[in-house]
């Protein structure tokens, strides 16, 4: 018998794929067919698969022509596959010309034709709208961010929005981004969403005009700094049927999430303690160390440490103490000890003092260790007493990690996605709550000189 295995994601199931499922059988008498796991497309950079892994394989079994349908979860399993099920050729569509010639030393290596003028990437455009978001703020994240989003489909940026419109021009010609604005009514007549990376303390204005004007919002961090706030946006969003999400980028990364669900089942027992650390020096007459533009380290940096204490903590936490390093007005560096019924946890963020920005969770069975920048996550270690049961985890972050925020967000708008799962209202009205009481409850917050 001759054994054949071809792999794909299968979205949007067509007739290129019924062709070249039906060729792939017709060079043998048993087809395997790979389908690839979300989460294995998410790392190999496929950001905007319509269908999951189980309507993927339905579609692929009800064309009759795979003889057995397994699941592609890593990179280097086709190696694998091969040798497991004995395969004699390995076939894919020309459009993969060369790229599989590795596996000439396992099997044959057929690339079959393509079929043309049908893609799935064709399919998502026809059958969804494209987004047009608008950027406020021209500064450095803005920049990232557009570079970010020609990873996402269904998304353009179709204008920038600064007051100083000098700036705007600059921006949008170096970003090729069509339309630079300074006039508010334009700008709103252009986009159907927002990203709002203006000065901090321009966020809760910017948003919730937008929320108003009907545009779904995408604000970056910190996102305002009160609870009344954040829960007056959230309300305004929902009354308004719009998506309003926070760009706290940590959140959306596949590693982070990894992490929090391994963590949640229980992989080193009771969490006892967390430890997180986010520092960045900062040149001095830096914005971020402006007190009168809501500067400082726990208005900056705190969100990120914060995040993983509340989604594995809880909002439940009885005290806060802060422990700052002040300079010129602004905190350059502190430590806030968080204490809960049966943990704790500690934070230390810093623009004027630089630390090690590693994160270890420590639990009754074991601990887990995140290498700095762990913010960034893309590698992680689960060690234990016994060091041979220890586990190292790896997965990429692609570019600057904002395309999947990106991602979400878009997913969000267009009604495949809940706004609210990799970061819940809960956890951003907490994080809100947290800094306002450091700005606000002076007694909470020890000096040290
Ligand atoms: N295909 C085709 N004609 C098209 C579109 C796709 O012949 N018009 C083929 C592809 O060449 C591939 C298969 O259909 O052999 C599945 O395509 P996708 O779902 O796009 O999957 P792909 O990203 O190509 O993944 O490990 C996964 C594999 O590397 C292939």
């Amino acid at each position: 018998m001759r054994k054949v295995i071809t792999y794909g994601t299968y979205d949007l199931f067509h007739q290129g794929h019924f062709n070249l499922l039906k060729r792939a059988k017709a060079l043998g008498d048993y087809l395997i067919v790979g389908v690839t796991t979300d989460n294995f497309d998410l790392e190999r950079g496929k950001l905007n698969v319509c269908n999951n892994v189980m309507e993927r394989i339905e579609a692929v079994r009800a064309t009759g022509l795979a003889d057995q349908i397994i699941i592609e979860e890593y990179i280097g399993q086709k190696i694998d596959d091969i040798q497991k099920f004995g395969v004699d050729i390995f076939a894919i569509g020309s459009d993969w010309d060369g790229k599989f010639d590795y596996l000439r030393e396992f099997c044959k290596v057929v690339y079959l034709p393509r079929t043309e003028g049908i893609s799935s990437t064709m399919l998502r455009e026809e059958t969804r709208k494209t987004i047009r978001i608008g950027v406020i703020g021209t500064g450095s994240i803005a920049r990232r961010f557009v570079e970010e989003s020609h990873f996402v489909n269904s998304t353009i940026i179709t204008t920038a929005f600064n007051p100083d419109i000098e700036a705007c021009r600059a921006f949008c010609c170096a970003m090729n981004v069509d339309y630079p604005c300074n006039s508010w009514s334009e700008f709103i007549k252009n986009i159907d969403a927002a990203y709002v990376a203006s000065p901090h303390l321009t966020h809760y204005d910017y948003t919730k005009e937008l929320l108003k004007a009907g545009k779904h919002v995408i604000c970056e961090t910190p996102f305002v700094f009160s609870k009344q706030e954040a829960e007056e946006l959230y309300e305004l969003a929902q009354r308004n049927n719009l998506i309003l999400m926070v760009a706290l980028k940590t959140a959306y990364c596949p590693a982070f999430n990894h992490l929090i669900t391994l963590l949640k089942s229980g992989v080193i027992g009771d969490i006892v303690d967390i430890n997180a650390s986010v520092t960045t020096l900062l040149e001095e007459d830096s914005q971020k160390l402006d007190p009168q533009q809501g500067g400082g380290s726990m208005n900056e940096n705190s969100c990120f440490p914060l995040l993983p204490i509340i989604r594995l903590l809880g909002t439940g936490y009885l005290n806060i103490t802060f422990y700052s390093k002040m300079k010129n007005g602004v905190d350059v560096y502190t430590k806030g000890i968080v204490q809960y019924p049966n943990s704790i946890a500690a934070f230390q963020v810093g623009l004027g003092v630089k630390s090690e920005g590693n994160m270890v969770v420590s639990g009754t069975k074991g601990y887990v260790y995140v290498p700095a920048p762990w913010w960034k996550t893309d590698y992680f270690e689960v060690r234990y007493e016994d060091q041979n049961r220890n586990r190292k985890f790896f997965y990429p972050y692609d570019g600057e990690g904002l395309r999947y925020e990106i991602k979400e967000f878009i997913s969000a708008v267009l009604g495949s996605a809940s706004p609210f799962v990799k970061l819940s209202k809960t956890e951003i009205i907490t994080i809100a709550m947290i800094q306002e009481q450091y700005i606000k409850d002076k007694s909470k917050v020890i000096v040290i000189s």
